[in-house]
């Protein structure tokens, strides 16, 4: 450690600017991004999971291409923030090589299954909304290249919040099977989706550290209140009820009050014991045993075109 090399880092970082790629960082803020990006590209790549699940049965033309598009979109953010990693001295192969050995974590709400096509809309709504919720404030951060990442990043699930809901609101309209749907969906989703921001802040292992370097600009319980009081009235406009018969208006705090998490259950699905964890894994495996011919036959092209250029 180089202590005016420190002094420069801590300046920047108090004056609230951005580290990049080639400046000198402490390793501690070096290791840290690797593990949060990675993790983060991890969840949008097993992200593409629960909601793939549905591409062949959308009910209508328009529902599947919108699909497809926010998929898609998943597989590129997977991509941008691998490739913001990558900046960081670490290659792609080890990254997947720990996401494939089951050492590296991703989010813990991909564990859970995509049961009816309802579940399709409430992912949009809550958990790209909790995605939205914690990812503004990301766009933000210290690291310019995993901040310039989210910006793009965070319209794109702007567009895919919204077309949870606007799916929800048709269903609602529909039959009283269809809203049943709907409201089983939501208690199915609504614990795990306030799970999403972690554990609370006396918890975090990492929020102080992450505070001070700039990297976390607003805690996890702050997101998580944030996304339950913008949550709770989108449910009435959409005719829902949360599964949480504590949640009420506290008007002294000006939030709502919501009932206890069960931690138990996120720290199950998070080492791996959760509903989908085997089956999300071995998904990943498969896909990459299965492309390990796309990547030769890639790596071959590489080869005979720089054997060409330099003759
Ligand atoms: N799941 O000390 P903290 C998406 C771990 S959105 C699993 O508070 P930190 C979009 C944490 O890693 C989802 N593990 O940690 C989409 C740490 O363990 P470690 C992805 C969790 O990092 C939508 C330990 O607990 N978004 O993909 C979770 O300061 C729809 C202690 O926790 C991001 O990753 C969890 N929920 O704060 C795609 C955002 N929470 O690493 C498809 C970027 C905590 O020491 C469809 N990440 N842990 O072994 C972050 O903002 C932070 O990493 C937090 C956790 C806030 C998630």
């Amino acid at each position: 450690e180089n202590p005016a090399y420190q002094a420069e880092f801590d300046a920047k970082i108090d004056a609230g600017g951005y580290i990049e790629a080639k400046d000198w960082m402490p390793e501690s803020y070096r290791k840290t991004l690797v593990r949060q990006i990675s993790q983060h590209a991890h969840s949008e790549i097993v992200g593409m999971l629960p909601e793939g699940n549905w591409i062949t049965r959308a009910p209508t033309l328009k529902r599947k291409a919108i699909l497809l598009a926010k998929v898609q979109d998943e597989g590129g953010h997977g991509l941008y923030l691998y490739a913001a990693a990558e900046t960081l001295g670490v290659s792609r192969d080890e990254l997947l090589d720990a996401l494939h050995s089951g050492r590296a974590k991703y989010s813990s709400i991909f564990n859970y299954p995509t049961l009816t096509w309802a579940d399709i809309g409430v992912v949009g709504w809550l958990v790209d909304g909790a995605a939205i919720m914690n990812q503004i404030p990301l766009c933000k951060c210290s690291y310019g290249p995993y901040a310039r990442a989210m910006v793009r990043i965070c319209k794109e699930e702007s567009f895919h919040q919204r077309q949870g809901y606007d799916l929800l609101l048709t269903m609602m309209k529909g039959t009283q099977e269809q809203r049943d749907m709907v409201q089983d969906a939501v208690n199915r989703w609504w614990w795990p989706s306030i799970m999403m921001f972690g554990p609370h802040d006396k918890d975090s292992t990492h929020s102080a550290q992450s505070a001070r370097w700039g990297i976390k600009r607003i805690s996890n319980d702050d997101l998580r209140q944030k996304f339950v009081d913008a949550t709770v009235e989108q449910a009435k406009v959409l005719g829902v009820t949360m599964p949480d018969p504590e949640l009420k208006w506290n008007e002294a705090r000006g939030h709502y009050d919501f009932g206890a998490i069960d931690w138990d259950e996120f720290w199950n699905v998070v080492n791996g014991h959760g509903q989908g964890n085997v089956d999300r894994l071995a998904a990943r495996v498969k896909a990459w045993d299965d492309g390990a011919w796309v990547r030769e036959a890639a790596l071959e092209y590489a080869r005979k075109h720089d054997a060409r250029d330099s003759q």
